[in-house]
């Protein structure tokens, strides 16, 4: 039974049925009857059906579900990622572009009739907390269970969230998803941002085809955000909460495994927890920022669970983030324990299990296998977990009127040149800043891994139009805010010695450079200033307690900045701005090309 009577998602929902052709359609309420009979349907497959999950231990892993995805399904598809707008320049450099019409025809022959012999789920969701005024509506349509199960963990899902809506309302978000035939030569993940459109087909797998997710929630919102006076941004959302009592709200934009769930769990060492220091969670993945009425720019996380890379996480270095893994989580692609039946991925202990299944479904000996050199758990595998199953989550993380925000953070994975941390002189300064962010890439999207490139604002997978004028908008909020704005940093926590090696332990000691950050905001520390921006003054830096590994020696390597690097990074970022942006349809502003001769001024003053 449709769960709406808004005549735009009716006509639209029919539309899709007349071409996808389901034998059945289920719209999706919410409700836990329903979730528990779709779970029992999707365990109950055949062994070998690709669409199929597991039920774990239930003593253990009460709630929790395993799944595999295809060999060829485990990421985000960058090549296979289309922004299609109206013209090719409104897409911009960074994107692929298709006109709309032609991409359509072209999909249309491929979701002809796809669902034959199958149901089509209608998924309602919010992005953001039920009625907040930050919070939209999406529809998802998808012939997979596993998306269903998914989407009910990453947001609010079900017949709440047409509450808003109204019967003539056109503003929610239209998403298409077919598994099809998980054929990676025609899986598409196609985004119309002026029709508030998503089409994805041909994939099984998180950020293709959670749609709310990076498809909505960042391409399509980035969008929305520039035409209605806001921000989408791939950031996590935290709080410090100090001995004082009083909360400092920070977001931080890291490209894609590059430590945004572990900063935003972040436990403080020992000497900060002693003296009163909380962290509390408000999101690990997506901001969405708005001026509020006293001008100053309040954030919420749209979403309503974490979708997290799973090697890695450990007792040590995220236990809030295995915590939240405990129940009512799903797994994918991780390694099994046949023994106990639970999960394992690389790092989580020191005991691979001996009979184990990794993450293609073969039957393995663990150590075995590791000792050949094999990967148990995909480098990519996720846990899908509530938001409310973590330990520190924030008492605003459900809101409305989201958290006011004090400091922004850019970083990436770079071996060398940037310092641990560093704080821009302004905002038009610090969107520069955000514009240089340059990564090493990783497993959340397919292609090689460890290659050094370009990744704006954490964002280059995610700006839905042209990136010239998604700094153009960065460049007016800042305007917008005034001095109100947030203060903007960049931070480095994979700084490298000749071995190799990181230098700086990371984790819950990235708390003592949030210190100074939020030190820096209440005005209560000073700062070298330095070419590239305000730098931490000998000793500024607590290391009270890793005084051995961070030996004053390797603090000022932490901190260097050496002109030969950043003259070469600055010739890089003319090269980028000129060659890859303007000359490719990117408008840059002529503020970020005036930051450049500053540096550059002042490196070689
Ligand atoms: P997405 O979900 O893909 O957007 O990733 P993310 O940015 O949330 O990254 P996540 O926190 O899951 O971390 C990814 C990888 O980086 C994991 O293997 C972590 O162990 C590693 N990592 C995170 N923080 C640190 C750190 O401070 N130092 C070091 N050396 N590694 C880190
Ligand atoms: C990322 O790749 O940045 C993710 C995972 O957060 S996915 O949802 O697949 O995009
Ligand atoms: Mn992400």
């Amino acid at each position: 039974m449709a769960l709406t009577n808004n005549k735009n998602v009716l006509a639209w929902v029919d539309e899709m049925v007349a071409l996808t052709k389901p034998d059945k359609v289920v719209w999706i309420d919410g409700s836990k009857e329903q979730i528990d009979a779709l779970t029992a349907e999707v365990t109950s497959l055949p062994d070998g059906d690709p669409n199929k999950m597991y039920v774990l231990n239930q003593e253990e892993l009460p709630g929790c579900l395993y799944h595999r995805t295809l060999p060829n399904d485990v990421a985000r598809v960058e090549d296979r990622t289309f922004i299609c707008t109206s013209t090719k320049e409104a897409a911009g450099p960074t994107n692929n572009w298709m006109d709309p019409a032609e991409m359509k025809a072209k999909l249309t022959p491929l979701y002809d009739g796809v669902m034959k012999g199958q149901t089509m789920y209608v998924i309602p969701y919010s992005m953001g907390p039920i009625g907040s005024p930050l919070a939209k509506v999406g529809v998802e349509l998808t012939d997979s269970i596993y998306v269903v199960l998914n989407m009910n963990i990453m947001t609010r899902m079900g017949k709440a969230a047409f509450e808003n809506l109204g019967e003539t309302s056109n503003d929610f978000v239209r998403g298409l998803h077919s598994k099809a035939n998980v054929d990676p030569e025609n899986r598409y993940i196609v985004h119309f941002p002026e029709e508030n459109t998503i089409w994805s087909i041909n994939s099984a797998y998180g950020g293709n085809v959670l749609l709310g997710k990076k498809c909505f929630a960042l391409r399509i919102a980035s969008f929305q955000g520039k035409n209605e006076g806001w921000m989408a941004e791939h950031m996590l959302i935290l709080g410090v909460q100090k001995p004082n009592g009083e909360t400092t709200y920070i977001t931080a934009a890291f490209p894609s495994a590059c430590g945004k769930t572990n900063l935003a769990m972040l436990i403080p060492p020992e000497g900060y927890q002693k003296d009163g220091y909380k962290v509390f969670t408000v999101g690990d993945d997506i901001a969405w920022m708005k001026p509020g009425a006293d001008g100053r720019l309040y954030a919420i996380n749209p979403e309503n669970g974490f979708f997290g890379v799973a090697p890695g996480t450990n007792e040590k270095s995220n236990p809030n983030a295995l915590a939240c893994t405990k129940k009512n989580t799903i797994f994918t692609n991780v390694a099994l324990n046949n023994e106990t039946n639970t999960v394992w991925w690389e790092k989580l202990d020191k005991n691979p299990p001996v009979d184990a299944t990794e993450w293609k479904g073969a039957k393995v000996n663990g150590p075995e296998y590791i000792a050949q050199g094999g990967n148990l758990a995909h480098p990519n595998s996720r846990f899908t977990a509530p938001a409310e199953n973590c330990p520190c989550i924030s008492p605003e993380f459900n809101n409305p009127a989201g958290v006011p925000i004090s400091a922004i953070i850019f970083g990436g994975r770079r071996a060398s040149t940037t310092p641990l941390v560093y704080q821009s002189f302004d905002w038009t300064h610090g969107t520069y800043i955000g514009s240089a962010v340059s990564s090493e890439t990783t497993a959340a999207a397919t292609g090689a891994v460890g290659v050094l490139r370009h990744d704006p604002m954490a964002m280059k997978p995610f700006i839905g139009y042209n990136v010239g004028d998604y700094w153009a908008h960065w460049l007016e909020m800042g305007e917008k805010l005034g001095d109100k704005a947030p203060k903007i940093f960049n931070v480095n926590w994979f700084k490298q010695d000749e071995n190799g090696n990181f230098i700086w332990p990371g984790f819950g000691d990235n708390m003592r450079v949030l210190d100074w950050i939020i030190k820096r905001c209440d005005g209560t520390v000073d700062a070298e200033e330095t070419a590239i921006g305000y730098l931490p003054k000998k000793g500024d830096i607590n290391v009270e307690g890793i005084e051995d590994e961070v030996t004053p020696e390797i603090m000022d390597k932490l901190l260097a900045v050496d002109k030969d690097l950043w003259n070469a990074e600055i010739a890089e970022m003319r090269r980028y701005y000129s060659e890859d942006i303007a000359a490719k349809g990117g408008h840059v502003p002529a503020e970020l090309v005036a930051e450049l001769d500053k540096i550059e001024a002042r490196l070689n003053a």
